[in-house]
């Protein structure tokens, strides 16, 4: 349910994200109401949002609507309106065609247009000046994520008292990749203006670091650049920016608990049921996106099933793959192909009365989702580049039975902590067929070894925890800050 707040809205914490956490539905009866969207950031802030209440920045979902501020249980809002051009340039265009393929090792090949650019430019400014509108004096700001890179430095020279904080959810590449982006300067001086930047990886906040040493010229010691000159004269730099890996995570309980429930159980007995019972179920989950490594998943597959390693009549792939950017070519392309190819395995391998791949092409509630990860056998995440890969450590949480395998990507961030996986290089097929052959064959004492240790993981590192860390740091900024500028 909504609730209209005053106008503005303030705070002393405010969260900026491309996509506001809520969700408009529509009752039966006509009625309109915002229901929080289910995902990992939303829980992450709950206890933030507690202690010191939040506004959260963003856009709502719909073109060319402006909406006042509205509140949502404890949470309240700032919608920033987009209109179509704004949508297709600053979102489809410079975040997802420009900023996600160069991120992600330019799987597929980024557009480098200028007028995209130029919309990016003035969308992050509207950004930027309705969180500053919405700072209380001296707040802290949590900036999120590659579609407003510029909001930091922007944020900073409207209002210097803030605390400025930015994460980067997905990989930050290295200089010789980055260095392709004609607004490569721009960037890195939009992300430099905060006080904190989280990355998912080690690797990551290093290529930052270098990235900012080699094309802004500020030098960095250990995990902190140096930016600036101190105004005295001393040599010193004017300020510290903290880059530092802060690995996201889920809540972990939440989703064993989901896994126990009666219901969810029965579910995962029916889902293998209405497969036929096989043998071995293999389970994919992802968006459909180029990044996520779905085709090597597929092509390892089917020559397992050409040599005769696996027979279609034991073994089934689910692959559900929720629609994803549906008017960005590049998603259109990889949609077909992965179509065509389903096809293609399921004419080659399938009988009348069973198919070896299930293909679903949509999203599912979260019961439903911790019922697949009960019903496989082996969880395969095979991307070619991911920040994390949430769907990895949901499995893991979801085993409270300490049974299944998960084959892992060395390309998701995921694999810096889920050592115990079955690792692989989704880019070696003969590497992938074996990992896939090694978790299918994994005798009951290995499987439950390997879950327990990465059970142990996720539950010590979950998504409170990686939020708790990352403010504490922040705080530790705002402290370090208000030392250097005591007279
Ligand atoms: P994503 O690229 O979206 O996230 P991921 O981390 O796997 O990738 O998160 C996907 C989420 O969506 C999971 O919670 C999963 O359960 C859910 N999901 C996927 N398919 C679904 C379906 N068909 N139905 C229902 N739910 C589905 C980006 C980065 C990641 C990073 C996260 C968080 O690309 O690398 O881990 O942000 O920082």
């Amino acid at each position: 349910s909504a609730a209209r707040v005053e106008n503005p809205v303030r705070s002393a914490f405010v969260v900026v994200s491309n996509r506001l956490p809520v969700d408009r539905v529509t009752e039966p009866d006509g009625s309109v109401r915002w229901r929080t969207s289910p995902g990992g950031l939303v829980t992450a802030m709950e206890p933030v949002v507690r202690d010191l209440g939040c506004v959260w920045v963003g856009w709502p979902g719909s073109i060319d609507e402006e909406l006042e501020p509205f509140a949502v249980g404890a949470m309240r809002l700032r919608p920033v309106a987009l209109s179509a051009k704004d949508f297709a340039e600053y979102y489809e265009g410079c975040s997802n065609d420009t900023f996600w393929p160069l991120y992600h090792d330019v799987i597929s090949p980024p557009g480098y247009h200028r007028e995209w650019w130029d919309r990016y430019v003035a969308v992050n400014r509207r950004f930027a000046e309705a969180a500053a509108e919405a700072a209380e004096p001296g707040a802290t700001v949590w900036v999120h994520d590659y579609q407003l890179q510029l909001v930091p430095a922007m944020l900073r020279e409207l209002r210097p008292d803030l605390v400025i904080a930015f994460f980067l959810h997905i990989p930050f590449p290295a200089h010789g990749l980055f260095g392709q982006l004609p607004w490569r300067r721009q960037v890195l001086e939009g992300i430099i203006g905060a006080d904190v930047v989280g990355f998912q990886r080690v690797a990551d906040a290093a290529n930052f670091r270098s990235a900012v040493r080699r094309y802004v010229g500020a030098p960095s010691n250990g995990n902190r650049i140096l930016v600036g000159d101190a105004p005295d004269g001393s040599g010193g730099p004017e300020r510290h920016v903290l880059a530092q890996e802060f690995p996201i995570s889920i809540d972990a309980a939440e989703f064993a608990a989901l896994a126990a429930s009666e219901s969810v159980q029965r579910r995962a007995r029916e889902i293998r049921a209405e497969l036929g019972d096989p043998k071995r179920v293999i389970l994919g989950v992802d968006r459909l996106d180029y990044t996520k490594g779905i085709r090597h998943r597929l092509k390892a597959f089917s020559e397992l099933l050409q040599d005769g390693e696996i027979d279609p009549a034991e073994v089934t792939l689910v692959q559900v793959a929720s629609p994803s950017r549906e008017r960005v070519e590049a998603y259109q392309h990889l949609r077909d192909e992965i179509e065509v190819t389903v096809g293609r395995i399921n004419g080659d391998f399938g009988t009348i009365g069973h198919s070896p791949v299930v293909y679903l092409h949509r999203g599912y509630p979260r019961e439903e989702m911790a019922a697949l990860y009960l019903a496989a056998d082996v969880l395969a995440v095979t991307a070619l580049r991911d920040g994390m890969n949430l769907v990895a450590k949901e499995y893991a949480a979801c085993r409270f039975d300490e049974r299944g395998a998960l084959v892992l990507s060395e390309f998701a961030g995921a694999a810096d902590e889920l050592r115990r996986a079955v690792l692989v290089n989704p880019h070696d097929i003969n590497g992938l067929k074996a990992g896939i052959g090694a978790a299918l064959r994994m005798p009951e004492a290995e499987q439950r070894q390997r879950m327990r240790a990465m059970r142990k993981v996720v539950f010590r590192n979950d998504v409170a925890r990686w939020s708790s860390d990352f403010l504490r740091s922040v705080e530790g900024a705002a402290a370090q800050r208000i030392l250097a500028e005591a007279p």
